[in-house]
């Protein structure tokens, strides 16, 4: 798959990537540790800007945690580039990446601090080198919580559509998301209770990858069953693929959301342009009960998310393939949720004040006033 790499030589497993492609990232250094620091739990990297080594280590003790909140081997406060400000990040906030693939670690994403390793690992490395603290109690946490289910919700009907699907997919079923109204949703608002059961497309926004990425999952999946959904634009990058699907006799639910147009881009025309009708953007669809029977596949047309939820409930009773449409009509925008700068003339209504502390980390208070 096709990922964001820097265009310079990348050397995968050395420690040769030219700081001024990759600032301020660090990689597991070529030395593998000794034997003794593997046994005490160390996390050796090398920092891609200046030479030397770098050690997380765990505590000997919580008390030997210094006040920065990094262990004894204290390296991280090193990497000082500020993020710059791509869209896809906040004003204020710096981030730390921590990713096994270096690929991973580069542009766009902007990294005050990039941790090539085992993210497990490194994650437990961390939260024992940093002092414990209470950051909220749990009365606060379950405000917190509502707030954002709160703003999920008022993103209609996207919000009812993913409850719809959630509801009915069982726990360890696949859920593969796309580029599509109720899809954008889903990366915030689609509950996943175990690996493996949710894919995306990733940084790489590759429309129509979900039905043919979904029948992967089904051949892998053990029989279980996959709902994949996509928009009716989307689907057309890949509508062949019901062929695959009968023939194989897969257990795909497709739910294909037709609105008659490329929605995101008919919203982006309207709302960057001003435009009150974008142009090039409605969609010549074909009968898609007419196609799921060409194809041989059960298809069913729902209008709400009560139909989609019964209608998905019912596919489980297959074995092979069923496509299911859900016609909609134009939908609010969600992307205030899913990025950290507002978008110009996006409104989402006022979901109240975030009940964060006062105390609680700026970047953390700074999220919900960013994103109206
Ligand atoms: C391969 C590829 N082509 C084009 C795009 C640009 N693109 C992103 S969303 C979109 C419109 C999608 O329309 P649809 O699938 O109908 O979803 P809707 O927004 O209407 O729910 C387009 C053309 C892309 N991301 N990837
Ligand atoms: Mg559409």
């Amino acid at each position: 798959m096709g990922r964001g790499s820097p265009s310079g030589p990348t050397k995968r497993t050395g420690t040769t990537i030219p700081s001024a492609q990759w600032p301020g990232m660090w990689q597991p250094t070529n030395q593998p540790p000794s034997s003794a620091a593997a046994a005490a739990g160390t996390v050796h990297m090398t920092s891609i800007r200046s030479p030397e080594r770098t050690t997380i280590r765990r505590p000997a003790s919580p008390a030997a945690t210094d006040t920065a909140g990094v262990g004894p081997g204290g390296a991280l406060a090193v990497a000082a580039s500020a993020a710059s400000q791509a869209s896809w990040t906040g004003r204020g906030p710096k981030f730390v990446f921590i990713n096994i693939d270096a690929a991973d670690l580069t542009p766009p994403r902007e990294a005050l601090i990039a941790l090539r390793a085992d993210a497990r690992q490194a994650l437990e490395l961390l939260s024992e080198a940093v002092r414990p603290r209470r950051v909220l109690t749990e009365e606060r946490a379950t405000a917190l919580k509502q707030w954002a289910q709160n703003q999920i919700d008022a993103v209609s009907p996207q919000a009812s559509y993913v409850r719809a699907l959630r509801d009915a997919l069982p726990e360890n079923g696949i859920f593969v998301n796309e580029l599509t109204q109720v899809g954008y949703l889903s990366r915030v608002a689609f509950q996943v209770y175990g690996p493996n059961t949710y894919v995306g497309p990733g940084y790489q926004g590759t429309l129509g990858y979900g039905f043919p990425t979904a029948l992967g999952a089904a051949v892998g999946g053990n029989g279980r069953r996959v709902v994949s959904i996509t928009g009716d634009g989307g689907f057309g990058w890949n509508l062949q693929e019901l062929a695959t699907a009968r023939k194989y006799d897969l257990p795909v639910t497709l739910v294909v959301f037709n609105d008659g147009h490329f929605g995101n881009v008919r919203a982006i025309q309207k709302r960057v342009f001003g435009l009150d009708e974008a142009f090039g953007t409605n969609l010549e669809n074909p009968d898609f009960m007419t196609l799921a029977k060409a194809f041989r596949v059960p298809g069913v047309r729902v209008d709400s998310p009560d139909g989609l939820n019964a209608a998905v409930k019912t596919s489980l009773q297959e074995t092979g393939p069923v496509l299911i449409e859900a016609r909609v009509g134009e939908m609010p925008s969600p992307w205030p949720l899913l990025r950290l700068q507002p978008l110009p003339g996006v409104k989402v209504p006022d979901s109240g004040p975030n009940p964060l502390p006062a105390r609680a980390p700026a970047a953390f208070r700074r999220v919900g006033k960013n994103s109206r």
